[in-house]
């Protein structure tokens, strides 16, 4: 079922990307790892009919205790499924997989130093055992599911559904920031017509932040990540120029600079922003008499 280099509209681009990221130490292991996909399961006849609430409970216990770090579930939108392609089934749930930030942090991987690269393939590896166990654990209750692992995840964009589910809010570098793992996650997806009940978005004050960070901005070598929000296909969000990305990315075995510069990605920075947003936002509330809305949790 996984899509084919050439039906990805950047899927050409990611096999340069991959070759020469191949020449790192390490990394063809951790990124074959990732590329072994299991077998799916036969549907079970019987259905686990739980109603949706402890059925959606089960799948997050599960999840956690199957490599997942966090997760989310969102209901299906058109708008997550790549153009030509078509999800049926009604559900998406969003695994997060946590970077090791000692290892990441060590980007952009060359011929000598492997390590970086080598860090977001075994998070992709973990993704793929993660997705897989969990979609046969939902087929083993009797009910459709199939994994999209990264890097590509096939048909299915990862990142809209992951913001709308809760697993964090969209940063000026273009991904995801999660409030317990800043922007070092991989995401994977699961699709399933088992009834859940969707997650709550999660804002912690990552958007309100970035409006003044400019480190992924000075830190991107071709100069890809634009300061402010632009106008994309009809909704002001950050912007990253791929025309610019892409060339150092496929030299540069993946890049990764963004996400692992980003102070939110620093385990000894995060508590302090999450608390110094809370605060910033609590105190905003007080003055207009409204409840407080974000919570320093971590
Ligand atoms: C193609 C692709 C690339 C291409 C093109 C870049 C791109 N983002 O489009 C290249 C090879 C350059 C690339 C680079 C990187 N990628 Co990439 N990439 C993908 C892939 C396979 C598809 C994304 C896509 O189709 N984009 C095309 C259009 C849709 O992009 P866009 O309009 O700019 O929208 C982007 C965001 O704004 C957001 N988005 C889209 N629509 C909307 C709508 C709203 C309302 C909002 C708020 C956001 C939003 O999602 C898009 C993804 O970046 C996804 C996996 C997946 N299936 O989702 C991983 C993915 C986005 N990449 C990822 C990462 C980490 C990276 C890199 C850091 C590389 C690295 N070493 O790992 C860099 C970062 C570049 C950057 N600054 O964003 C992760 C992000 C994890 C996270 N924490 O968010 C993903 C999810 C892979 C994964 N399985 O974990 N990537
Ligand atoms: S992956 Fe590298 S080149 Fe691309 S936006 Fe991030 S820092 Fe810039
Ligand atoms: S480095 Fe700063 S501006 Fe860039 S995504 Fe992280 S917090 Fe936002």
């Amino acid at each position: 079922m996984h899509a084919f280099a050439h039906q990805h509209p950047w899927g050409e681009l990611q096999i340069v990307a991959r070759k020469s990221s191949r020449s790192c130490p390490g990394s063809p292991e951790a990124f074959q790892a990732a590329y072994n996909y299991p077998e799916l399961v036969a549907v079970a006849e019987a259905r686990n009919a739980a109603p949706a609430e402890r059925l959606a409970s089960e799948v997050a216990a599960f999840a956690l205790s199957h490599e997942a770090d966090d997760l989310g579930i969102a209901s299906m939108d058109p708008l997550y499924v790549f153009e030509g392609y078509t999800i049926d089934e009604p559900w998406v749930i969003v695994l997060a997989l946590a970077h090791n930030y000692e290892r990441l942090k060590e980007v952009p991987s060359d011929e000598t130093n492997g390590i970086g690269v080598t860090d977001i393939g075994d998070q992709y590896a973990r993704g793929t055992r993660a997705s897989y166990a969990l979609a046969n654990w939902i087929r083993s209750q009797g009910y459709n599911a199939s994994a999209y692992p990264g890097p590509s995840a096939d048909a299915l964009l990862l990142i809209p559904p992951a913001i709308a589910s809760g697993l964090g809010e969209l940063g000026k570098h273009g991904s995801l920031i999660n409030r317990h793992f800043g922007s070092g996650v991989r995401l994977a997806g699961v699709t399933t017509d088992m009834p859940l009940i969707a997650t709550a978005p999660d804002r912690f004050g990552a958007d309100e932040f970035c409006a003044n960070c400019q480190v992924c901005t000075r830190a991107c070598p071709p100069d890809a990540i634009a300061d402010q929000k632009q106008l994309v296909r009809g909704v002001k969000r950050w912007y990253v120029d791929f025309d610019k990305c892409i060339p150092y990315f496929a030299e540069s075995a993946s890049c990764g600079i963004c996400i692992a510069e980003c102070p939110w990605t620093r385990p000894d920075a995060r508590p302090k922003l999450l608390a110094t947003m809370a605060r910033r936002q609590n105190l905003r509330k007080a003055e207009t008499g409204g409840e407080p809305e974000i919570t320093p949790e971590y």
